[in-house]
């Protein structure tokens, strides 16, 4: 089957999501096609199965706003035809959903029906999707998908709430690759890099913006190390850094705090890390948490949105309500005050990852591919 994915490239839990996916379609025989505006950061290719299409948006003085919509779906029309696509995949519904759409149109003309799945990954549904400026646009396109996905229960009940949906919605959750721990591919743990044999290891990672209450990060962690001896990675970038680094400054703690800034290695930081900080505003589901724990990490997080529905309460971390500092806090010094509990919830942290190992999760999305080819077989009869 030939499936065209369209992400976005960045960082972001999308773009990792639907990468790591179409990685793992390849391997398994999919012809994948990654259509995005650069090569996606976690994508090496190195499989005949995958290519990349880049979407080129020609600078033209009239424009104030390049018209990347436009060129994605032109893209789109192009590569469907000369590869053969059986199914678009779009991730995020702004604005791929649109134009995606927008291609299937155009196919159609020409008398190719595509089928089209959205996935809604969070903040195109809760954050930007949800503005009066782009509400109308993002309900018609999610309406116009022929299968609709979400990466959580809370984000489905979200997208209801907040849209006009005549759709059904499938919940697919995060994935996550577990390395066998006696394969070459695990990483090499470089502790002693980082901090003394005494100290704590806590870790947060981002994209550095408001939704992730980056100052309650450093806060979280000024209440930890006046009880525990220890240090923070605080790992990506984004519009809060420059803050979260007066902070640290201002309750001088900045020899404490270590900023790496984005990184495709963060394996190599989550082996050593005793404990991860998320106390997010919201959150669809919170595939940096999931990443932790994988790396046996538990996790401090608020309970917003999909957080409770990876992260669970007393066993692979613990939840609070958004905002509160305090009970984080507390809630990181009893873990790490206590090495058999911390040694155990490290275990725990780990065997909840374990439900959403790729494996259990992948043949979701090749259940809705096959459908999604069949409906449109059916249609073309
Ligand atoms: O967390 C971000 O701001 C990035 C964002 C994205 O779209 O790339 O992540 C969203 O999608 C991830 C993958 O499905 C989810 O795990 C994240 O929870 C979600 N972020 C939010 O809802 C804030």
């Amino acid at each position: 089957m030939k499936i065209a994915i369209v992400c976005y490239p960045t960082f972001g839990g999308s773009g990792v999501v639907a990468t790591e996916l179409g990685l793992e379609l390849a391997k398994k025989g999919y012809e994948i096609h990654f259509i995005t505006y650069s090569q996606p950061v976690r994508l090496a290719l190195l499989n005949a199965n995958l290519h990349y299409h880049e979407v080129h948006v020609p600078e033209y003085p009239l424009f104030h706003y390049q018209p990347y919509e436009l060129a994605l779906s032109s893209k789109l029309v192009d590569v469907v035809k000369y590869y053969n696509i059986d199914v678009l995949h779009v991730h995020y519904a702004i604005p791929h959903a649109y134009a995606g759409y927008m291609a299937k149109k155009m196919l159609a003309e020409e008398g190719i029906h595509l089928p089209m799945i959205t996935t809604l990954h969070g903040t195109d549904i809760t954050l930007v999707g949800n503005h009066p400026f782009y509400k109308p646009a993002v309900s018609f396109s999610i309406n116009k998908s022929d299968f609709v996905t979400s990466v959580s229960n809370s984000l489905k009940e979200d997208t209801f709430r907040l849209f006009n949906i005549n759709k059904e919605i499938e919940v697919i959750p995060n994935f996550i690759e577990i390395k066998p721990e006696n394969t070459q591919e695990v990483v090499k743990c470089d502790r002693a890099m980082m901090a003394q044999p005494q100290e704590k290891i806590i870790t947060h990672i981002s994209n550095f913006r408001k939704v992730k209450r980056i100052e309650d990060v450093v806060k979280i962690f000024y209440n930890i190390q006046k009880e525990v001896p220890s240090k923070l990675m605080m790992v990506g970038d984004g519009p809060e850094k420059q803050k979260a680094e007066y902070l640290c400054q201002t309750l001088g703690i900045l020899d404490k705090v270590i900023f790496f800034g984005n990184s495709s290695e963060i394996d190599k930081i989550l082996c050593y890390s005793d404990l991860f900080l998320l106390p997010s505003e919201t959150e669809s589901f919170g595939l940096a948490a999931l990443e932790a724990m994988a790396c046996g990490v538990p996790v401090i997080s608020s309970n917003s949105g999909g957080l409770p529905e990876v992260n669970s309460n007393g066993f692979s971390g613990y939840l609070s309500n958004v905002g509160d500092v305090a009970d984080m806090s507390s809630n990181s010094i009893s873990i790490l005050k206590d090495e058999a509990k911390l040694n155990q919830f490290k275990k725990n942290a780990k065997e909840v990852a374990l439900r959403f190992e790729i494996h259990k999760i992948l043949p979701q999305y090749e259940a809705l591919y096959q459908k999604a080819v069949e409906l449109n077989t059916l249609k073309n009869e």
